[in-house]
């Protein structure tokens, strides 16, 4: 249980009735990013601003003049999702200490972006809001691609994924470069809360959420997001292909509170990751030998997790 971040949220008893995000958005049928932010704003709650990157969340849940949020939104361009939130919380510093807002008022201001609006084109701007210390969650939900705007690449999607601007032909076979480690940069600014997340374990991604929203400073969550458009599976398997991520410890869920490193999900049994690849059209085209790479870049990580936590926390592969 040591290893455990404080469990907030056990089971779906624990999980707060109300709703802040409203039904009858226009997101994909079995879109995950859904999930992620209803889920979100259930640990929020009313006193809360979302400072929203353009991307699926933000098209899908404003189409004008209709709103999913019952919060206070902004919608933002792509690339300064953190300044606009760093510039938020500041304001709300200042109006405090005038005596313009109760001081005891504690009021949440969440970023929320994709992969493309952090990786790449928002990076400077999250950069700088972690150097300055504001106290803001910034939420990335990652697809690992470009979706909203036909499925391009970014930083985020990994090795061999089919995209439109990875094609799959005689020339190349998919993305040619790796996944960017991004949740480590944004650790490597010694923020106080960095995490990793995943919707198939929600009450862990709440208690993080919760954990996040409690920091005194930046926090970081970094929560992967199955598509099932740009992934190409079944809409109905969102949560199932989310779960595998994490069973096939391609996706580690964990948390680095005050430089306290802890793998909150262990896996004591990996399932081959031949499992999370099969169930995706995005990489379809993978031979046995693509798939063998991609292992055993997923135990190389694995190794690395468990020295660093001095223990095995992500078990061996085991055949079920
Ligand atoms: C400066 C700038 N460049 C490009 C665009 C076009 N654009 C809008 S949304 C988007 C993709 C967003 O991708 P991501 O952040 O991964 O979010 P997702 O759509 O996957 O949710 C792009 C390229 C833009 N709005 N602004």
């Amino acid at each position: 249980m040591s290893q455990m971040a404080k469990p907030f949220f056990r089971t779906v008893y624990d999980v707060p009735r109300e709703e802040y995000f409203a039904p009858g958005h226009g997101l994909c049928a079995g879109c995950t990013a859904g999930t992620i932010v209803k889920l979100l704003l259930k640990v929020a709650g009313p006193n809360t601003i979302v400072v929203n990157a353009t991307g699926c969340v933000e098209v899908s849940t404003t189409p004008y003049p209709y709103t999913s949020w019952e919060v206070p939104w902004i919608h933002v361009a792509f690339e300064n999702t953190a300044a606009v939130a760093s510039g938020i919380e500041s304001a709300i510093r200042v109006m405090k200490a005038k005596g313009r807002l109760d001081p005891s008022k504690q009021i949440n201001v969440i970023a929320l972006a994709g992969d493309g609006g952090t990786y790449d084109i928002g990076l400077q701007a999250l950069s700088g809001m972690l150097e300055r210390g504001h106290k803001v969650m910034y939420v990335l939900y990652d697809n690992e691609a470009y979706m909203n705007t036909g499925i391009q690449r970014s930083g985020s999607t990994p090795e061999f994924a089919w995209t439109t601007t990875t094609p799959v032909g005689s020339v190349l076979r998919g993305k040619v470069q790796q996944k960017k480690p991004i949740s480590d940069i944004v650790a490597a600014h010694k923020i106080p809360y960095v995490a990793t997340a995943n919707p198939g374990y929600f009450a862990d991604m709440m208690t993080k959420f919760k954990k996040g929203l409690e920091t005194n400073g930046p926090s970081f969550v970094h929560v992967i997001q199955p598509c099932t458009t740009g992934w190409k599976f079944d809409p109905r398997y969102g949560i199932v292909l989310s779960r595998l991520a994490t069973e096939t410890g391609i996706w580690i869920n964990w948390e680095l509170e005050n430089e306290q490193f802890r793998v909150t999900v262990p896996v004591p049994r990996r399932k081959p990751v031949r499992d999370y690849i099969k169930m995706q059209g995005r990489f379809s085209h993978l031979t046995d030998q693509d798939i063998e790479e991609i292992q055993k870049i997923v135990d190389q990580e694995a190794d690395r997790i468990n020295k660093m936590v001095g223990r095995t926390v992500i078990g061996p592969v085991v055949e079920q």
